[in-house]
């Protein structure tokens, strides 16, 4: 979770009252002096040093106040949680703009350059510093965050479905009214929230250009260690990088659903109806592997969420399965109270928001995750997810606090993802979980559901911020927000609503993160940056086998490695910290190539004689 913090890697940071008050005061204070000399850096390390220990005062407040808001969604805990966001971002933002003074400061060291800057980009939502506009923001992302966590769709038999419901009838159902209701059903959560995120993004923008960035959008591009331009363009190198392999496997699929639903339905040359791919944003498709799949080899060799349930387990071990995982590579255990605290599954009597996410509660070592777990492969893929983000957060907890987070966000998704790829046959058969591997011949199927796990992934990933940026710098205007969405998602992904939309819609507040305030480009960098760590992982494993296969289970020399990046936290630059595990400074999707290779290699077969594009 953050929001205000970080939303999902949470890293709640308390802030004490009287930081924002000494902020101020020191601020009116030098308004009113007598003409200073210039700051010296040893005003800069004393302020720096000031500025961390208010804000790891920490969340404790904040952490706990956003922790029983996000597991006990009510009146009372949405107003307290507001109440400590505001507080954390009264803080943050008056030492953001008290670091401005430190700006010219002559021949200062790298160290306080870094520190400064991060101290300006700590916030993910910052507000004006001006005390109503900063409740009125902190009062509308907490109401957005409850509004998504407790939507449910009712139809007209007062039947009522939470999106985990709604979502279960996405991946199983195949009849296609069945699919529609679902899909239409979760987006009537949303409309209600258009007004507020309108607002929402006007008092964003402000806090961002009150810090000296153009925008927002602008602001979450800055924190990439380079020229926010040439971030942009660096994820549009990436996406040209995959986009043939994403356009081959769309092509497969929607021949494949046409001869399914009829051409009626899906059409070539057109995009994909968006509810008929398994997902309720279309943004994982293994759920329609098996009518995707190799004809007359529909068997990937094995069906975990069967193997899940045939062995008995439940939310705990499948949770202690992970963990498993990461003791295998030599890192300690997790904390008694992760077990204590962490949400684990769905409680009966109570709204809460189930989307999956990690925290740090005291940034050493109050590790939890929240989640509604069900006995699924797609589960316990997210667990592994989760706990990487743990993982991370413990190893970098010595750093200092403006240091407390990963390389670059991207790198905090990419851990956790990076192991789950080792959870291959030959992992399953070591815990007992597989009777034996599978055939070679299986691998074909193992690699097509994967693709259409990781590769499906890759446009949604770069599209959800391609529209918060527009809608931030003012190029998807409120009268558009729906439109604009529509046409990236078409665009990019290829997928179409299965009816018509209009400006009464609001469908980005349909997915967790753009109510969540979580920035989403971090899942496209991760969804790149963990076939890179995979591929040097199984290197430094001594695995030399396909990638695909290579589980590094067991391997204490990559686990090493692996912890020398973690530990690196924020100190340095992400490329530093890239090559400190990768021996590569930039990212490159050659790795995603390298593993889905085979495939790739079949949908060509595959796809010929097709029309491919919409
Ligand atoms: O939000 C998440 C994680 C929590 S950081 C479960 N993910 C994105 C999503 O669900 O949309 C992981 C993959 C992409
Ligand atoms: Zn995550």
């Amino acid at each position: 979770m953050t929001g205000l913090l970080h939303a999902t890697a949470a890293r709640p940071r308390v802030l004490r009252l009287a930081g924002p008050v000494l902020g101020l005061l020191s601020i009116a204070f030098a308004a009113c002096a007598p003409q200073q000399s210039a700051p010296t850096v040893a005003e800069a390390e004393a302020f720096l040093d000031d500025a961390e220990a208010q804000l790891s005062k920490v969340s404790e407040a904040a952490g706990r106040a956003a922790w029983v808001q996000a597991t006990y969604i009510t009146y009372d805990t949405e107003v307290l949680a507001a109440e400590a966001s505001r507080q954390h971002t009264e803080l943050a933002v008056a030492l953001a703009n008290e670091a401005k003074r430190f700006d010219a400061l002559v021949d200062p060291p790298t160290e306080v350059v870094r520190k400064l800057r991060l101290l300006k980009l700590a916030l993910t939502l910052p507000a004006p510093s001006n005390a109503e506009q900063t409740a009125e923001l902190s009062q509308i992302a907490a109401q957005l965050t409850s509004m998504y966590g407790s939507g449910s769709y009712c139809d007209e038999g007062g039947d009522c479905r939470d999106l985990g419901q709604l979502s279960r009838t996405l991946a199983t159902n195949r009849d296609p009214q069945a699919l529609e209701e679902a899909w239409v059903g979760w987006r009537t959560v949303s409309p209600a929230m258009r007004p507020l995120y309108q607002r929402y993004a006007a008092l964003g923008n402000a806090g961002a250009q009150e810090l000296g960035f153009p925008d927002l959008g602008a602001m979450w591009r800055s924190m990439y260690d380079m020229d926010p331009d040439d971030f942009a363009a660096e994820v549009d190198r990436l996406w040209d990088q995959v986009r043939p392999l994403y356009d081959k496997l769309h092509c497969h699929v929607r021949a494949r659903l046409a001869e399914r639903y009829g051409d009626d339905v899906v059409t070539d040359g057109k995009p994909i109806p968006a509810s008929l791919l398994g997902n309720m944003w279309s943004q994982d498709w293994s759920n329609i592997y098996e009518l995707v799949a190799p004809a007359g080899d529909a068997d990937a060799g094995y069906d975990l969420s069967s193997l899940l349930e045939a062995k008995g387990y439940d939310a705990e071990k499948m949770v202690r399965t992970g963990e498993g995982f990461f003791t295998s590579l030599g890192f300690e255990p997790l904390p008694e109270t992760f077990w204590q605290r962490s949400q684990l599954t769905k409680p009966r009597d109570r709204d809460v928001v189930c989307h999956a996410s990690a925290w740090d509660v005291d940034n050493v070592e109050d590790l939890r995750i929240k989640m509604c777990i069900e006995p699924t492969a797609e589960d316990f893929s997210t667990i592994h997810h989760e706990l990487g983000h743990n993982f991370y957060q413990r190893a970098y907890n010595e750093q200092s606090f403006l240091y407390l987070d990963s390389a670059n966000d991207g790198f905090h998704e990419a851990v956790g993802d990076a192991i789950a790829l080792s959870v291959t046959p030959k992992y399953l058969v070591g815990i007992g979980l597989l009777d034996q591997e599978p055939a070679l011949s299986a691998d074909l199927g193992f690699l097509l559901r994967m693709a259409l796990d990781k590769v499906a992934f890759l446009p949604f990933g770069l599209l959800v911020d391609k529209w918060r940026w527009g809608v931030f710098s003012g190029e998807i205007t409120p009268e558009t927000y729906n439109a604009a969405w529509w046409e990236l998602r078409e665009s990019y992904q290829g997928v179409a609503p299965p009816v018509a939309r209009s400006e009464d819609d609001f469908d980005p507040g349909a997915k967790y993160h753009v109510p969540g305030s979580t920035p989403y480009m971090r899942y496209f960098l991760a969804a790149i940056l963990q076939f890179q760590f995979h591929r040097s992982l199984c290197a430094l494993a001594g695995d030399d086998g396909p990638l695909h296969r290579c589980s590094i289970y067991g391997s204490e020399e990559a686990g090493k490695r692996l912890d020398e990046m973690l530990s690196m936290g924020l100190s340095r630059p992400w490329p530093d910290a890239l090559e400190a595990l990768t021996g590569q400074r930039q990212m490159d999707a050659t790795a995603i190539l390298d593993y889905f290779e085979p495939v790739s290699a079949w949908l060509d077969e595959q796809n010929a004689g097709r029309t491919c594009g919409w």
